[in-house]
């Protein structure tokens, strides 16, 4: 084995120094064939993806990618209203399954990824939501769908993004065509059913918008979702975690300080764990050549996780891909220049970025900090 004295430069680090990178980046030890998840795991944590099953099934070099790095999988679209329920009489679990049995190949336990959530609902339960029986309609349906993944879903998001101030109830909840139907109740409706189908299963809330110090609405926002965790709480509801979706901002400075670490003090005090359940970096924005935008985007993960993972309640990170080579940014966020997005650790090459080394370097520095 090469050694190299502490401190010295070798071709790699001098390499990385004049692209700009932080030299913890680029240390030998990191230069190692990558291992997210082995890395996670010794710091207390799982790293995983969200994946569709047709890039798992028709690319085998993405799929190996995902198997090596990954331990958690999560269902991008496959377990959402609109995939699962083509009409009121019937499920469709064809995609779900398919996940489900990538995940099996992977060894990974999955996270499930959406019961209760504003979007991606098909017309006919909305017209159900508003006509016939609501509250059946979806215990129903969490019932049916918490039950049959029992043992390989582990957590659920059950409620996805819940809060939306512009709505202007002095609660904070968004009027969602569940709140329309059933009222602020539905939380505790879903919750419960999920729990009751499936006592072992971790129970999530997770909502966007929680991330940064200096933008005025994400702080305010903050303490709506802790008066609504602690509501929730304070009446013996079943939940066990609260969802950070982590999508950080390119064009944003990383504000990742005192204010988040507090924030998540607080929820860790309620009793609750802290997941990243939707981690990517939106690069539409950043100026600069390939090395210049990657640098920057490796920079906001890594402050970011700097300041989640230092909160010993934070149990789950995951990614919203894994390779720019998928990923939801380029249809949500392209760039005006047209050139392809890197939002994701690996390039569309599967090619590790400076992303994934500030991923393993966080998950590393948790390790050594204990
Ligand atoms: O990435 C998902 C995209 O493929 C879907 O078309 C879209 C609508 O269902 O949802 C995207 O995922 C969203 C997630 O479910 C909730 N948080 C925001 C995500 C988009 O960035």
């Amino acid at each position: 084995m090469t050694r190299s004295r502490p401190g010295a430069q070798t071709p790699l680090t001098r390499r990385a120094v004049a692209a700009g990178l932080p030299l913890a980046l680029a240390t030998p030890a990191l230069a190692q064939p990558l291992r997210l998840a082995a890395l996670a795991q010794r710091a207390g944590l799982r790293y995983g993806t969200a994946i569709e099953p047709q890039t798992v099934e028709s690319d085998p070099a993405f799929a190996s990618l995902v198997l090596d790095q990954c331990d958690l999988i999560t269902a991008e679209n496959a377990l959402k209203w609109n995939a699962l329920r083509p009409d009121r009489d019937h499920f469709d679990f064809a995609a779900a399954d398919r996940v489900a049995a990538f995940a099996r190949r992977a060894r990974a336990p999955m996270h499930g990824h959406t019961l209760v959530w504003h979007e991606a609902i098909p017309d006919w339960a909305i017209h159900q939501l508003r006509s016939g029986d609501p509250r059946a309609l979806l215990v129903d349906h969490i019932t049916t769908v918490v039950r049959r993944y029992a043992g390989r879903v582990v957590s659920w998001d059950v409620i996805n993004e819940p809060v939306e101030r512009n709505d202007r109830r002095p609660d904070g909840l968004r009027k969602s065509p569940w709140f329309e139907a059933l009222g602020p109740g539905y939380l505790e409706i879903a919750l419960r059913a999920a729990h009751a189908a499936d006592p072992n299963a971790r129970l999530a809330i997770a909502d966007y918008g929680l991330e940064y110090d200096d933008i005025g609405w994400m702080v305010e926002k903050r303490g709506t979702m802790l008066d609504l965790l602690r509501g929730l709480k304070a009446r013996g509801v079943p939940l066990h975690a609260l969802a950070l979706q982590g999508h950080l901002l390119g064009d944003h400075p990383p504000a990742f300080g005192a204010g988040l670490a507090a924030f998540l003090r607080e929820v860790a005090s309620l009793g609750l764990a802290i997941y990243v359940t939707e981690l990517d970096v939106n690069d539409q924005n950043i100026l600069g050549d390939i090395a210049q935008r990657d640098r920057v985007v490796a920079d906001i993960y890594a402050r970011f996780l700097r300041t989640v993972l230092a909160e010993p309640a934070t149990q789950i990170v995951v990614t919203w891909g894994l390779s720019d080579r998928y990923t939801s940014k380029t249809d949500f966020a392209p760039r005006p220049d047209h050139a392809p997005v890197r939002p994701l650790p690996f390039d569309a090459d599967l090619r590790p970025k400076p992303a994934a080394r500030s991923l393993a370097a966080a998950f590393s520095g948790r390790t050594a900090r204990g």
